[in-house]
């Protein structure tokens, strides 16, 4: 509900974004002591939404700690919402276990039913403990594994009717100009009611059923013509507000019209080839975590388009609903991905962590649906895809998100490069050839440059079959301390990072094979990995430092990614925030 436009014109919403009681439970006792009936006196307050791991003396906490607040409900029903909870959660109502989810990053909530008049407690047990064996993402990440209530939280307090579920999917006809909505609502109602199903697009009527008879659920469908839409792009975000009204309750959602394609090696957007201009990002932030206001996300975006990009991967887990409705209204192109980050074999094909995986990519795939901006579903990043198991997975994770979305590209990135470039086995699965390689940082480039690597690249596709698919760099990049110059472009230095940075993007973007590719990456991020790897505990590949200060890359990037940006877009001018020297 909390979006950059309307949802809805009736829903009668509480958000539960203010303080909340803390306490952390390094023991683990709250359970057993019943937290959720009696709140530790030891408390302190804590904003909602925010991660822990920003309160000063909780920087290293990692494990268990718990939640409590208050809110008032007039309707016996209502729907319980959490927009992410870093990484599990188990909800308490007035003392009562409710429910219990897994997975960071994502929404999820609870409908009840028979609620009294008045004051609830809610309590939240949250758990963002990482192992070697079941949890997505694994122990060993490159980026920090803040623990809290991320995300927004509402209560929904539902009357006499009230849309569940909904999709909104669309074909495009008659040479793209056209557009043939398909809608299904599930729709539930508490009384018997009798009323006409409605739609609405951008304030005009455009549906309207006989008067349906509903008591308890049913799923409702509407086809839909509009003729004559202007289609969704990079840099024009055509937009539509389309309503679902039932009795007294409406659904707002907003969708944008636009067909992406595989064709040979070619990715196609509205039937005109791309090359994705990209950067890697993490919802990061020293002071924020991965709560970051709306206005930071904002800023983040709008530096990206500064700098030419038209693709931002969301490395390496789903971003806030905000930050992809921005990305629609600027028009930026999306991947999104869960956090299956380099987990071990074991891992992989554990029962428990294959299960969390799939459920994951649902929940992901059906949160994300409607946006326009997002035209790739990962399905994971550097696992070992060179094994039969790791196969079978991908196979069921393609399938999944193809009887989701039929309409987007589904891929995922593999880091099997150079040495074991030969033993990949699963890009037949996807539509697009997706590869993670660092000539200039893991690997010497007296070894081979980004052509020699190209080149043998094509050899292997061809030798399995997947010669014939689009080929995007998910990430390259250079590490550089921020502030740290040299004569000689030492490592680390920032003229080292500027001036590998320009080598790579000049073989890779004048490369006819490749559809281009993501930088890694937008900024520097808090990681895991620890210091000698990760100088400052940060992975410091970005082309910004962590509180977005521009590196020397900064320019090179701009530049480079700004002339092929305009032969694409000749009507588009660079410069759009940035500024010049003047005189
Ligand atoms: C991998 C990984 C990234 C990051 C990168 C690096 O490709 O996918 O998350 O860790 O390496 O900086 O080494």
């Amino acid at each position: 509900m909390d979006r950059l436009f309307k949802r809805s014109s009736y829903a009668k919403v509480t958000f539960l974004n203010k303080m909340w009681d803390f306490a952390v439970d390094p023991q683990n006792k709250g359970v057993v002591e019943k937290w959720f009936e009696k709140f530790p006196k030891e408390s302190r307050r804590m904003p909602v939404p925010s991660c822990w791991n920003t309160e000063i003396d909780l920087f290293r906490y990692r494990g268990t700690a718990w939640y409590k607040t208050t809110f008032e409900s007039s309707s016996p029903d209502i729907y319980l919402n959490f927009d992410a909870i870093q990484n599990e959660a188990d909800i308490y109502l007035d003392g009562v276990h409710i429910g219990n989810h897994y997975g960071g990053f994502l929404k999820f909530g609870f409908e009840i039913n028979g609620l009294l008049p008045g004051e609830h407690t809610l309590t939240v047990r949250v758990n963002n403990d990482i192992n070697e064996t079941d949890s997505i993402p694994g122990k060993l990440i490159d980026w920090y594994n803040y623990g809290g209530i991320a995300r927004g939280v509402y209560v929904r307090e539902l009357s006499d009717s009230w849309i569940r579920n909904y999709k909104i999917s669309y074909e495009l006809e008659n040479g793209l100009s056209d557009a043939r909505l398909f809608i299904s609502a599930n729709i539930k109602t508490f009384v018997k009611k009798e009323e006409r199903f409605e739609v609405y697009v951008n304030e005009e009527k455009v549906y309207s059923s006989e008067p349906i008879l509903l008591n308890g659920e049913k799923e409702i469908t509407a086809e839909v013509l509009l003729p004559g839409i202007k289609l969704w792009g990079i840099y024009q975000p055509n937009l539509y507000n389309v309503r679902l009204v039932y009795d007294k309750e409406d659904i707002i959602e907003r969708v944008g019209f636009r067909e992406i394609k595989a064709s040979g090696k070619d990715i196609l957007l509205n039937g005109k080839k791309i090359k994705i201009l990209g950067v890697n990002r993490h919802e990061e932030h020293p002071d924020f975590g991965f709560s970051l206001p709306f206005n930071l996300i904002k800023k983040d975006i709008d530096i990206i388009k500064d700098m030419n990009c038209n693709a931002i991967r969301t490395s390496h887990y789903p971003n806030s609903q905000k930050t992809a409705d921005y990305c629609d209204e600027v028009g930026i192109l999306f991947w999104s991905e869960i956090p299956f980050w380099n987990l071990t074999l074991e891992a992989t094909v554990n029962p428990l962590t294959v299960a969390r995986a799939l459920s994951m990519e649902k929940s992901m795939i059906e949160e994300n649906y409607h946006h326009p901006s997002i035209i790739f579903w990962g399905m994971h990043n550097e696992c070992a895809t060179d094994t039969e198991q790791v196969y079978k997975l991908t196979e069921k994770m393609v399938s999944l998100a193809k009887s989701l979305d039929k309409t987007r590209l589904v891929t995922y990135a593999t880091n099997k490069t150079k040495l074991d470039i030969r033993r990949e086995i699963c890009f037949s699965l996807c539509d697009v050839v997706s590869v993670n390689h660092y000539i200039g940082w893991y690997f010497a480039v007296e070894n081979g440059d980004w052509n020699d690597f190209l080149k043998e690249y094509q050899e292997v596709l061809e030798s399995c079959e997947s010669a014939n698919k689009p080929f995007v760099m998910t990430e390259f990049g250079f590490g550089a301390i921020p502030g740290y110059n040299s004569f000689d472009a030492n490592r680390w230095s920032e003229d080292y990072q500027a001036d590998a940075m320009e080598f790579a993007l000049n073989q890779l973007l004048n490369s006819n094979r490749l559809s281009g590719g993501y930088i890694w990456q937008f900024c520097d991020i808090r990681s895991e990995q620890g210091d000698t790897a990760r100088p400052r505990g940060f992975n410091n590949k970005g082309i910004l430092d962590e509180y977005r200060r521009p590196k020397r890359a900064y320019r090179t990037v701009r530049s480079i990614y700004g002339e092929h940006l305009s032969v694409e877009f000749p009507h588009y001018k660079t410069a759009l925030f940035g500024y010049k020297y003047k005189k």
